[in-house]
This record gives structure tokens, sequence and C-alpha cells, in this order.
């Protein structure tokens, strides 16, 4: 185990980043990353699981203790990861799928996963993690059940992960530091970078049923607003969005985002 420069410790291996922030949430300090460089059982939501080989990713997690609510904790972790990904592939149209993913296109490079701690039954802070897919091959990310990316597969080029996860861990705390004085500030940027909103899309809720409406809003608990064919709103906090390539002119999207 190694402690890096400033908020950033480095696991050589842990089964889940996630797992170990909550396990030590009272002992770390706030704002602390935990990175690792092999996640033998990373976790995505509702039991999903999120799968990496050893030393190909960025895997961390960020430990949040003043979080207004829940979900502002994926917001400060998101940004970091967009703009991070952002930085190494200026070219390549880079958003949020709500509610947490990073899309390049309609293919999944990161994910995020937020969960509450409780001490004294009360939420002491959120733990919030993400994984980015960095040097995996393409072939590697085509063995995924889902469309997914790795910066490499979408460049042609590999990373020097140690770097980008100092950087990580960087723009997590510049992005909290940000959130503590001006959060909507932040809670504003993340919903901008939301670029499917406008968008028809598909949901799938946790039951199973499907919804196909457009994506009207994003509301103050981060929940989606859909915009039914019948013109009535449908608000959600939890669901898959499918996106239906047949559905979503990216190339109209990206033009304007690099107008911007
Ligand atoms: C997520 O869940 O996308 C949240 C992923 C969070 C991972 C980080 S890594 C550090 C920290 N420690 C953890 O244990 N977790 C966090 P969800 O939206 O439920 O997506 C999971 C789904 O994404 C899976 O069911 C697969 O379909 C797909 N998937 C799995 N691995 C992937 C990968 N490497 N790249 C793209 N998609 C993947």
């Amino acid at each position: 185990m190694g402690q890096g420069k400033c908020n950033l410790l480095v696991l050589p291996s842990v089964d889940s980043t996630n797992t170990y922030a909550k396990q030590n949430f009272s002992t770390l300090p706030d704002g602390m990353v935990i990175a690792a460089v092999e996640q033998t059982a990373g976790r995505g939501r509702l039991g999903r699981k999120w799968v990496t080989s050893p030393d190909t990713s960025l895997t961390a997690s960020a430990v949040l203790k003043n979080i207004r609510k829940p979900f502002h904790a994926g917001v400060v972790v998101g940004l970091a990861g967009l703009e991070l990904i952002r930085e190494y592939l200026p070219d390549q149209f880079v958003f949020f799928k709500w509610p947490n993913d990073i899309y390049i296109r309609e293919k999944k490079i990161a994910g995020v996963l937020s969960e509450g701690v409780l001490q004294n039954r009360q939420l002491a802070g959120v733990v919030s993690g993400i994984g980015i897919n960095v040097n995996q091959s393409a072939d590697e990310m085509a063995l995924l059940e889902n469309p997914a990316v790795s910066m490499c597969a979408a460049s042609g080029q590999k990373f020097f992960l140690e770097k980008l996860r100092f950087e990580l861990a960087e723009k997590i705390k510049k992005y909290y530091i940000i959130y503590q004085s001006h959060p909507d500030s932040v809670l504003d940027l993340w919903r901008e970078e939301n670029r499917l909103i406008g968008e028809n899309l598909f949901v799938v809720l946790p039951d199973s049923t499907v919804k196909q409406g457009c994506f009207a809003a994003i509301g103050d608990d981060g929940e989606m607003i859909l915009k039914m064919p019948d013109g009535k709103y449908f608000h959600f906090d939890c669901g898959d969005v499918k996106i239906d390539v047949s559905l979503i002119n990216f190339n109209l999207l990206s033009n304007n985002y690099k107008q911007k």
C-alpha cells in the first residue's frame, strides 16, 4: 500500500475500492480517494459487476463527508472523470448518460457507483466510486455484454495509469472544493453535460418495465424527467437508459458539442 501525494491512496489489489472506502470510512479523511491497481470484485449498481483486468483501467472511490444530497457525490466524481477523459480524448464526443455513466457515442467508457454510509443510523457521507476504461483493447471491450469502449480503443494510444490516477484525484478534489462553495454551479455543469436531454430514449426500470419518451430534464433530486408520448411527465430516480442509435443523431449532437 502506498500513500501518494495529496489525497490519493493507491492499493495494489482490493476486492472493491467502494467496499474498502466504506469499511474504513470513519478513519479516512474527507476527500480521500482510494484507487486500486487491481480490483477483484468490482461492483456496479443493483448488484451488477464492474469488469476489469488488472492494471488496465482506473478504479477509484472518493470518501465524501460533506454532501448535501446523496446524488451530489456522483456529480462531483462524475465531473472529475468526464474532464479527465476529455483532456486525453479532445476529438471524441464524451458525455454523461443519466444517471452517471460516461459515454463516447453509444459506448460506455466509465461508470459511477455511489453508496451512502450510515453511522448511528444517520447519513455520515457517501462513497462514490468510478471505473474508467483506459488501456483495454477493443477486443477486450467487445467481450462485455453491453457496448463498451476504453480510451485506448477510442484513440489507438496507451496511457500512463499512474499519472491518470493522480490527475483523477486532483480533479475530484477540485470539484469537491467548488461544490462546497458553489453547489449550484457544479450541479448546473453536470446537467449541461447530460447531452441526451431532448432526445428520445428507452428507460428500463428496476422492475424491468420499459418506458419510451423524450428526456425532458433532470429534477432537483437528480431524477430523470421523461415526457411520454401522451404529453404527461414521468419522474424516476433509478433505471437504465438505453440508447437506440437509430433514434439519436450523434453527428449533430457531436457537432453542437464541438462548437461550444
Ligand atoms: C456502473 O454500474 O456503471 C458503476 C460502475 C462503478 C465501478 C467503480 S470501480 C471503483 C468502484 N469500486 C467498485 O466496486 N465499483 C466502483 P451500472 O450502471 O450498474 O453498470 C454495470 C454494467 O456495466 C454491467 O452490468 C455491464 O453491463 C457493464 N460493464 C461492466 N464492466 C464494464 C466495463 N469495464 N466497461 C463498460 N461497461 C461495463
